[in-house]
């Protein structure tokens, strides 16, 4: 089985299946079927079925032509037939891994798609993970269910974990040139993994699925961690009447031990804010509390109402109220050009203000439909940025590239720039967090 599968993997001629399609799943079936592997994208969405299919892209960092190209070639297509896993020889997982309400993991979606693939498991299948999960799923969750095939594991099948390391609208690192970590159930399935990543890019292999779990979630929080950090640092600024931008940029001078973070509205995407805590729920089983996660999470979820109360300090200075006060949101998404508003802090900043009965309009280029207000009220963004004396305050929560910043500081009364997108301009209706 196993020198089988190697070498389907090796002369590329093994059948791959990516369950789940989104920002993580479609960009590696494209990656591998630019290589040459016949991939199939199993997905419960229809729609992504149907565009995947027709030749066309929902993902930004996925060009429309290619999907376009492989689908036509016959390297490519989608369905949501899961009954099809049994035609694959490798299947990678690619499901989102949110929080409950309870701010405990939900990992019903790596539950359903593990539950395909037990149904349909076939001798000679590498099965990979790669939503980003606390440690110890692997092993303890998806290893189990598919041993209840009665197929053996690193003889019948083989299972790996391998954590994604897409970063949205990233032009410089891609699926290419980033390195994939690899741990794996046992020897030969970390090798089957290794010979299938390696098709396109350097392969780091560690001593366990655990250990691959772990190196994500430290990844990640030591993003969460850094960005609350400075995020703080830039409440002390404010007390001390200290610039935090001139002080990360002076720090950020020095070419060791030190890596800029920038403060910001609040921390978006379905990532950073959310994956600290399945590490921290991991380690609570375990009696253990993590500080540093709980710590970075408070400090960066104060962040929109410290905007709020940036916001309703420059319209006192005018002798306004919030209250019915005209405000415009430039830049709604999580984080600069991208179109994904997943926790993002525009969205909790838009909350407040509304419950303060400010008038909120936004504009994103991106985004052009979003639900607020715990989606009871549905706002779309504005067409173009014209007509900006007729706000009281802009503020810019989200700083997309494609938006005429000098247009924005000629026509408004106040911003409340909280990305220094006007680090360079001197002006009093100017107000930075
Ligand atoms: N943010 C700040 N200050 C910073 C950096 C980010 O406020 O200095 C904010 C952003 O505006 C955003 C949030 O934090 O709202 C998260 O930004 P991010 O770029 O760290 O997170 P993601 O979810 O877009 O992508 C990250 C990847 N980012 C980078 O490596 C730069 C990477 O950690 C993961 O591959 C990806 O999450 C993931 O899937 O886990």
């Amino acid at each position: 089985m196993y020198e089988y599968l190697l070498k389907k993997i090796n002369t590329k001629t093994s059948k791959i299946g990516v369950i789940g399609q989104g920002y993580v799943g479609l960009p590696l079936a494209v990656e591998f079927a630019t290589q040459g592997f016949i991939v199939t994208g199993f997905e419960i969405d229809k729609f992504k079925v149907d565009m995947i299919n027709n030749g066309r892209s929902y993902i930004g960092d996925v060009d429309a032509k290619d999907v376009e190209k492989l689908v036509y070639s016959k390297n490519f297509n989608a369905t949501a037939d899961f009954k099809n896993l049994a035609k694959m020889d490798v299947i990678v997982v690619c499901v989102p891994t949110p929080l409950r309400k309870s701010r405990d993991p939900d990992v019903s979606c790596i539950i359903e798609a593990v539950g395909n693939i037990e149904k349909f498991l076939k001798k000679g299948q590498l099965i990979i993970l790669e939503s980003t999960t606390y440690p110890g799923t692997t092993n303890d969750l998806v290893l189990p269910m598919l041993k209840r095939t009665g197929l053996k594991i690193g003889e019948d099948f083989f299972l790996a974990f391998s954590p994604e390391r897409v970063d949205p609208a990233n032009k410089t690192f891609n699926i290419k040139n980033t390195p994939k970590i690899v741990g794996g159930i046992c020897k030969k399935s970390v090798a089957l993994a290794v010979a299938v990543y390696g098709s396109f890019t350097n392969v780091h292999k560690v001593s366990s699925t655990q250990a691959a779990e772990m190196v994500k979630l430290l990844e990640n929080t030591f993003r969460a961690v850094n960005i609350a950090l400075v995020n703080e640092v830039s409440l002390m600024c404010d007390k001390l009447g200290i610039n935090v931008w001139e002080i990360i940029e002076a720090a950020a001078t020095k070419p060791f031990g030190f890596m800029p973070f920038y403060p910001g509205p609040g921390i978006g995407g379905h990532c950073i804010p959310l994956d600290p805590h399945y590490l921290s729920w991991k380690l609570k089983t375990l009696n253990f509390y993590s500080k540093f996660i709980e710590l970075a999470s408070e400090l960066n979820s104060k962040m929109p109402q410290y905007v709020v109360s940036k916001v309703s300090n420059a319209l006192n200075s005018k002798a306004k109220a919030l209250k019915n006060s005209q405000i415009l949101i430039l830049g709604v998404a999580y984080k600069k050009d991208v179109a994904d508003i997943r926790e993002s802090p525009a969205v909790d900043i838009i909350n407040i203000l509304t419950e303060k009965n400010a008038k909120i309009s936004y504009y994103d280029p991106y985004v052009p439909v979003i639900q607020s207000c715990n989606c009871v009220q549905t706002l779309s963004s504005i067409k173009i940025l014209t007509g900006l004396n007729k706000y009281d305050l802009v503020i810019i929560v989200t700083d997309h590239t494609n938006v005429d910043y000098k247009m924005v500081l000629k026509g408004s009364k106040i911003i409340v720039d909280t990305r220094n997108v006007l680090k360079n301009v001197k002006s009093n209706k100017i107000v930075r967090i």
